[in-house]
């Protein structure tokens, strides 16, 4: 089925790539190339065989029936990557980074599946096995000595380094929530009386037109999300319906309900004024002065701005001291910005860049869901040996609970295989891969 030009035959030359044509009887399915990979050179370690063709789906779809007439099987999803691993090609954690790469939304998380791949964490994880074998050996050491009561280190020693682990793990939660930050993203939530600009915010900060704006109030009637990057983390921005109490307008207010909902599983929020306006009129009239500060929960937010836009038109009672705020204003850095002319653009981003930084940390780690069970069942078990050693109690019993501990972490570097482990593992990578 494969011609190549000037040889009958495809020549197996390692890894070059050869030119050729691929039929169906006599009629040409595609103009191809084909790679050959001798056994132990090639991704998954097994002898195998790459075309490249052109990508219509067309096309694709009647080579790969003359490669089923042949008796060739497709691959199940994260078939290539399993038999990799089985063949000691990669590591767990390296499949699972590719997975990572693959499905990688922001730069943030590239850099941070990247750090997967090159085997810091797995590093990680092994010297704190080997730091937990230490401690292990030394409790199971001391059961042949149970009569003459000799210990290889002071109980104290031994309750240190296992917090010393304990702490370790229970890091890898902060961090792997960072990660989870990472793929999902950030959502800032825009709120504010009508007409203070929050429409023409969510079109500047994502350069589209993707709201309407116009000088009625009420324009906005549902929340609109729009996604960008900053610092290299997804964010969604959701401009919402401007907040006003005195509407009648049934679906205004269910508009406003749906958007005070959205607000409040925002993480940032930004409150705009209208500056244009007089401050106690415009204070009065926001969120922050009204009924609905209760109800959008913003006590609780850990990143709130409050700005002031329309600074090209502002009127001359501001700006106003913070005293004669509203107290949860009070301790708010105020910001005077102007979506028509951008003035203080830069400050706002400045401000965003910093919070995301501050909310994610600086050691994101991205977890598969098998790797963040493993690491709770390992706290689990590392709580129970520390109760164990504090308590003085038999080391029989501290041994048999670090052998277990041991043993899942054997799992989560992959050192120890599992086959529904990695039945589970590998079900989640897409065909291909
Ligand atoms: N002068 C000036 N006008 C602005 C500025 N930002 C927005 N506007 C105008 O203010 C009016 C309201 O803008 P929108 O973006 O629709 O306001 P909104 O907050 O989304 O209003 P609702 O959807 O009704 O809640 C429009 O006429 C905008 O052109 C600004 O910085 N300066
Ligand atoms: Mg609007």
């Amino acid at each position: 089925m494969f011609y190549a030009k000037g040889k009958a035959r495809l020549a197996k030359t390692p890894r070059v790539a050869r030119y050729g044509r691929i039929l169906a009887g006599n009629s040409t399915i595609d103009d191809v190339l084909l790679t050959y990979f001798p056994h132990g050179n090639s991704f998954t370690g097994e002898e195998s065989l790459e075309i490249n063709c052109h990508g219509n789906p067309l096309i694709v779809r009647q080579i790969l029936n003359q490669l089923y007439l042949l008796g060739i099987e497709p691959a199940a999803p994260g078939e290539f990557s399993r038999r990799a691993v089985l063949n000691g090609k990669l590591n767990l954690h390296q499949a699972e980074a590719i997975r990572e790469i693959i499905e990688a939304r922001g730069e943030r998380e590239l850099q941070a599946a990247r750090w997967m791949q090159d085997g810091h964490f797995r590093n990680e994880l092994l010297q704190m096995r080997s730091s937990l074998f230490n401690l292990t050996a030394d409790v199971t050491a001391e059961l042949d000595f149970v009569e003459e009561d000799i210990e290889f280190s002071s109980n104290q020693n031994k309750i240190n380094s296992l917090e010393a682990v304990l702490q370790y793990v229970q890091k890898l939660g902060e961090r792997a929530e960072g990660g989870n930050l990472l793929h999902s993203g950030l959502q800032i939530a825009i709120i504010g009386a009508p007409n203070t600009g929050k429409s023409s915010l969510l079109n500047l900060l994502s350069g589209k037109e993707k709201a309407i704006v116009s000088d009625i109030p009420g324009t906005t009637r549902d929340y609109i999300e729009e996604s960008i990057q900053i610092a290299g983390v997804p964010v969604t921005f959701v401009d919402t319906a401007g907040l006003r109490h005195n509407s009648e307008d049934v679906l205004e207010k269910t508009g406003m309900e749906r958007s005070i909902l959205k607000s409040r599983e925002a993480r940032f929020i930004l409150v705009l004024l209208d500056g244009k306006k007089e401050p106690q009129l415009a204070i009065e009239e926001s969120p922050l002065g009204s009924e609905f500060l209760k109800k959008l929960q913003l006590e609780n937010k850990e990143h709130l701005k409050v700005l002031i836009n329309k600074s090209d038109t502002l009127h001359a009672d501001w700006p106003v001291d913070n005293s004669a705020l509203p107290g949860l204003l009070q301790n708010l850095q105020v910001e005077y910005i102007s979506v028509k002319t951008q003035a203080n653009l830069p400050v706002l981003l400045q401000w965003l860049t910093e919070s995301i930084d501050k909310t994610l940390g600086s050691e994101s780690l991205l977890l598969a869901s098998w790797q963040s069970d493993l690491l709770r069942q390992i706290e689990k078990e590392l709580e129970a040996a520390l109760v164990l050693l504090e308590a003085n109690e038999a080391p029989e019993i501290t041994a048999t609970v670090l052998r277990n501990v041991l043993d899942l972490m054997g799992q989560i570097t992959g050192e120890i295989s599992n086959e529904d482990l990695l039945g589970r593992i590998f079900s989640r990578f897409c065909v291909g891969k």
